[in-house]
């Protein structure tokens, strides 16, 4: 299949699959076009069926806001045109699956059928979509998508709930490449960090208010009373600011290192005792599952679609967002000597329930699936 895909080229999660999905769809002989403002950031070698199509804004000084959604869609128009796509696979709705629409309308005039498939991906609808500002065309822009699929059952029922949608939504769940993540020998990383034996905690992510960051370092604060323990954070974004003075004030400064935004998140995956996500809104967690796969248990919320993918008192523990006492004690159960073992090895069982080599076939068929329908409705 010659298969187009539209994503954020960020660090972001929705971008990250959707990359990881392309390189895999690759790698099975697919030819996979990417059309998206920058380079994704894991989009980093050179493949002979991966191709990217950079989208150019052009400004005027009468624009505030240069037309994005406009320049997106005519860059899918002539991708879809001129390398004659087969299907248009959109990661996060916003402003995506509504610029495919334009661009299907479009391409419809000049006789092109060209099937599209919307992939939510979480605050797309738990957030950003739900709002007023946006909600009449994520909602349009979804019922007009000839294939959606949610990253988990909670992220679908959730869009039910929230915008009248009446397409049927095909849950498909992130997706773990085990080559890549997986523990790693970095022993002297371990010792420069946990010179004396620590146990390591970790979180990563983008430091919005929604991942509750604050939780992370109030539970950090409390096991440390208790066990020796270091905090490793990885990311940057809006809150890091006033995360770092909440060290401060804690006098948890010595204890905690902030790393910023990282490539290889699975270095420090690979020596870290436990993953914390308190997260108040998350869809499925792609960075918990990426510590799985690095033999890392969670200690996690029960926001969205976390528990779909931590297993309670298996693979670490769900607790109620903003519950740090609870936490603290979950935390300190799995890091005792005893428990941590059995939690490590669950962790990364659960983890290979998610390989790439079992989620990409979903993707294959629902295209197949796509593509067939669209063109016999179009007949
Ligand atoms: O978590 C974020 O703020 C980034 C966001 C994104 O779209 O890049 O992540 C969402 O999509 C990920 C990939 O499907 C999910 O693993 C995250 O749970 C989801 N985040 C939220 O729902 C807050």
């Amino acid at each position: 299949m010659k298969i187009g895909i539209v994503c954020y080229p960020t660090f972001g999660g929705s971008g990250v699959v959707a990359t990881e999905l392309g390189k895999a769809l690759a790698k099975e002989g697919n030819e996979v076009h990417f059309i998206t403002y920058r380079q994704p950031t894991r989009l980093d070698f050179f493949s002979a069926n991966l191709f990217y199509h950079e989208v150019d804004i052009k400004s005027y000084p009468l624009f505030e806001h240069a037309p994005y959604e406009l320049a997106l869609a005519s860059k899918m128009v002539n991708v879809v045109k001129y390398e004659n796509l087969d299907l248009l696979h959109v990661h996060y709705a916003i402003p995506h699956a509504s610029a495919a629409y334009m661009a299907k309308q479009i391409l419809k005039e000049e006789g092109i059928q060209i099937p599209v498939v919307t992939t939510l991906h979480g605050t797309d609808i738990t957030l950003v979509g739900k709002d007023p500002t946006y909600e009449p065309v994520v909602t349009f822009s979804i019922n007009q998508s000839d294939g959606v699929t949610a990253v988990s059952e909670s992220l679908k029922e959730d869009t039910y709930k929230l915008f009248k949608v009446f397409k049927d939504i095909e849950v498909i769940p992130n997706f773990i490449d085990l080559e890549r993540f997986k523990k790693q020998k970095k022993e002297h990383f371990k010792l420069a960090i946990c010179p004396n034996g620590e146990k390591l905690m970790v979180h990563t992510s983008n430091f919005r208010k929604v991942k509750r960051v604050e939780d992370v370092i109030q539970v950090f604060f409390e096991v440390r009373k208790v066990i020796p323990v270091k905090l490793l954070l990885v990311g940057d974004g809006p809150e890091r600011d006033k995360m770092e003075r909440l060290c401060r004030s804690l006098g948890t400064c010595d204890d905690i290192r902030f790393l910023g935004k990282l490539e290889a998140v699975e270095e420090v995956l690979s020596v870290a005792d436990l993953f914390l996500m308190p997260s108040e809104k998350e869809s499925f967690g792609l960075a918990a599952l990426e510590a799985m796969a690095c033999e890392v248990p969670i200690l996690s919320s029960n926001a969205g679609g976390i528990p779909e993918l931590n297993i309670d008192g298996e693979t670490g523990y769900v607790c109620e967002v903003g519950d740090v006492a609870d936490m603290t004690q979950k935390a300190l159960r799995i890091l005792s000597d005893e428990n941590l073992p059995g939690f490590k090895l669950r962790a990364l069982e659960r983890a290979k329930t998610f390989d790439v080599s079992k989620i990409l076939p979903l993707y294959e068929n629902f295209y197949k699936k796509t593509i067939e329908r669209t063109l016999s409705l179009s007949k």
